[in-house]
């Protein structure tokens, strides 16, 4: 715990071992990811989100294809690190980072509570900033090392923006989040795009 990180932030090294985290990096090989787009623009990043998602245009939530079983050893580590209840964590979001992609600063959506990142396949680092006023110093950087978690809850989560600058190497993110009590969650208009191989239809 570092005396410069804003209250509700945690970094958690070597989370995962090289195993797991080989396991998980297979297992997403499967998954057809697609490009994150907002507002009719394709990021480089790719994505796919399970258990719920966030429609932009709209601004709610989306009921999404169930959290694969492929992800439940992450899912038990990230709820016993850092105290959540297992259920609570309802969402997760795999992102994969060629060389230059990034994700520019932001607060996660509204939908969406407490935040938990897992660094797969290469280091990064992890830009954070107070909200306000924008374009507040200080900025921190916390390097996250692949196979690390990170929390982003109170403060660090709803006060501060936080931002991944163009990677050098391919990084695949997982970004594990609990959900807001009482958040409505909108049928998806067609489940049938998202295809998880493995899952029973
Ligand atoms: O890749 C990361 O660790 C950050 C992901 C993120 O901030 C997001 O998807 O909202």
């Amino acid at each position: 715990m570092s005396a410069d990180w804003p209250e509700g932030f945690a970094y958690y090294p070597d989370a995962l071992t090289e195993v797991e985290e080989s396991d998980l990096l297979a297992f997403i090989e499967t998954l057809n990811l697609g490009p994150f787009v907002f507002q009719g623009n394709p990021s480089l990043r790719h994505v796919r989100n399970f258990g719920v998602d966030f429609d932009y245009e709209r601004k709610i939530a989306v009921e999404a294809p169930p959290i694969p079983a492929a992800f439940n050893t992450v899912l038990d580590r990230v709820a016993a690190l850092t105290g959540t209840p297992r259920p609570d964590l309802a969402e997760l979001l795999v992102t994969r980072y060629p060389p230059g992609g990034s994700i520019t600063w932001h607060r996660d959506s509204r939908p969406f509570e407490a935040i938990f990142g897992v660094s797969l396949e290469s280091d990064a680092p992890l830009k954070l900033r107070p909200a306000n006023p924008k374009n507040a110093k200080p900025i921190l950087t916390v390097p996250v090392a692949r196979r690390s978690v990170y929390a982003l809850t109170g403060a660090a989560r709803s006060k501060w923006l936080h931002h991944v600058p163009p990677v050098k190497e391919t990084r695949v993110s997982l970004t594990i989040r609990t959900l807001r009590p009482g958040l409505e969650i909108h049928p998806a208009a067609d489940l049938a795009q998202y295809q998880v191989p493995g899952q029973d239809e």
